[in-house]
């Protein structure tokens, strides 16, 4: 540990799993007081329970990020438990799902829409009036390499997430001036969570492996603790004059 998120009070939304439950531990490990935000309740709790285990300050709450008013009003209370100041907000929950634009149904594309770019402007949004009378904070954003290059059979995914960098670099227009810094992580494919499984499916032959592969010159798929340290570097004050940037965590994928 060497504290480099000291007295900092973190939220991470998606963090019951996967690279967001990497983001809380690793906060917590470096001083942060963690509030994990899940859709499920029962991961998120038990995620809590984990870190709390390891001495860290943690609480979770349960939250769909695509409803505005249980964001207001978790929010609130996330906020208020921590003595009414927030620091860091990683707006990680994500879904992917697939389809062209001509096969890719209404309800479909409006769910994955809705949690990765409403979720990140509603959570966004009701952090900023505590940031904004602080005068400082940090935001931070989870786009992706689909929001660079196009995806084959990802239409909405890639959508959403090339709107989250753009919203990133908006919301950086706005408030870096007032000491809030915003940004995003790009990460390429992290195989081992619950999105990367969907990701790589059912076919896990040889050969389907070696051209997925094909597309990071690193010749491997990243790890979560890998995008975390991302998130790390923009929460902490060693990004001081990082300002609405991308971050690309991908082994290369997208300078091919
Ligand atoms: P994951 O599926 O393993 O974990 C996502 C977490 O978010 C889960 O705990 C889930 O319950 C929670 N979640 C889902 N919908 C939610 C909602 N409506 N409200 C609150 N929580 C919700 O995903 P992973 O891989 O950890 O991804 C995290 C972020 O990283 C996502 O934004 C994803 O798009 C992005 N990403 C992931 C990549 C990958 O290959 N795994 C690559 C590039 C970006
Ligand atoms: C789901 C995540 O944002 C990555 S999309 C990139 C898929 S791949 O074709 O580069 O493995």
């Amino acid at each position: 540990m060497t504290n480099r998120l000291k007295n900092k009070n973190a939220i991470i939304t998606g963090s019951a799993a996967g690279i967001g439950f990497e983001t809380a531990k690793l906060f917590g490990q470096e001083g942060a007081n963690v509030t994990i935000m899940d859709i499920s309740e029962e991961a998120a709790n038990k995620a809590a329970e984990k870190l709390i285990k390891e001495g860290i300050i943690a609480k979770a709450y349960a939250l769909d990020v695509t409803d505005y008013n249980a964001v207001q009003t978790q929010f609130k209370q996330a906020i208020e438990h921590y003595q009414g100041k927030i620091d860091i907000l990683v707006n990680n929950a994500g879904i992917a799902d697939f389809g062209s634009v001509d096969n890719t149904e209404p309800n479909l594309w409006q769910r994955v829409m809705a949690v990765n770019i409403d979720g990140t402007y509603f959570c966004s949004k009701v952090v900023l009036p505590t940031m904004l009378e602080q005068g400082s904070g940090t935001i931070i954003n989870c786009g992706s390499v689909a929001g660079t290059v196009g995806i084959p059979g990802m239409a909405a995914y890639c959508a959403a997430k090339a709107a989250i960098m753009g919203l990133t670099k908006q919301m950086s227009a706005d408030y870096s001036g007032k000491g809030i810094r915003v940004n995003c992580v790009c990460p390429g494919t992290v195989a081992t969570t619950a999105m990367g499984q969907q990701l790589l499916g059912s076919d896990t032959s040889a050969a389907t492996q070696k051209k997925r592969l094909s597309k990071y010159p690193i010749g491997r798929f990243g790890e979560p603790k890998e995008i975390a340290n991302g998130y790390l570097f923009l929460a902490s004050d060693e990004s001081s004059f990082v300002c609405g940037s991308s971050l690309y965590i991908d082994g290369g994928m997208t300078t091919i």
